[in-house]
């Protein structure tokens, strides 16, 4: 079955100059990379990445790692991978939340750490569920940035621009 997940190269794997090393480990997958950008993180897309997080005592901390606030680099490189069970493939590939709990092969266990406010620092996001990434990559992507067509859309009209049709996710 074909999956979008969402992955992103959080501001530590940027940081350490990590892009290009989690991208060849991603290559092993043979999956198809269909979206790609650098993106800033406002405070209200990371509140929203994280929405199901934000009971936990770390979860300010979680917001200023995403924001790129620890690591002096204000973005992140999100990235929508597709093909045959992809969900399943990638989050293997990064390995468990926990970078000391991750196999030491896997991305987060070779890279992560975990600060001393307590912080999992893990290098990468990767969606959990089909459901997780269709909301995630709503979240992160318009429409048009993905080049195959993952979830139904609507076209608008903006009032003061008639002659603009934009396609927004329904
Ligand atoms: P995931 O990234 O493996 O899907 P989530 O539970 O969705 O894990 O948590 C999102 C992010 O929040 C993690 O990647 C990690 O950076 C951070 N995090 C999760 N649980 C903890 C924790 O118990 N302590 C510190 N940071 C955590
Ligand atoms: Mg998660």
């Amino acid at each position: 079955m074909n999956q979008a997940t969402l992955i992103l190269i959080k501001p530590d794997g940027l940081k350490k100059s990590l892009t290009g090393n989690i991208l060849t480990r991603l290559s092993e997958t043979k999956l198809e990379i269909v979206a790609a950008k650098m993106a800033r993180v406002s405070e209200s897309l990371a509140k929203k990445h994280y929405q199901h997080l934000k009971e936990k005592p770390f979860f300010n901390e979680l917001i200023r790692y995403i924001r790129g606030e620890l690591h002096d680099r204000y973005k992140v490189m999100a990235l929508v991978y597709w093909g045959e069970n992809a969900i399943h493939k990638c989050r293997e590939l990064a390995g468990t939340t926990n970078p000391e709990e991750a196999e030491s092969t896997s991305i987060r266990g070779s890279y992560g750490r975990i600060t001393t406010a307590g912080v999992y620092e893990n290098v990468v996001h990767v969606s959990s569920s089909e459901d997780e990434a269709k909301r995630e990559i709503k979240l992160w992507f318009k429409p048009d940035e993905v080049i195959v067509d993952l979830y139904p859309v609507k076209e608008i009209t903006e009032k003061e621009y008639k002659e603009h049709k934009e396609r927004v996710w329904l």
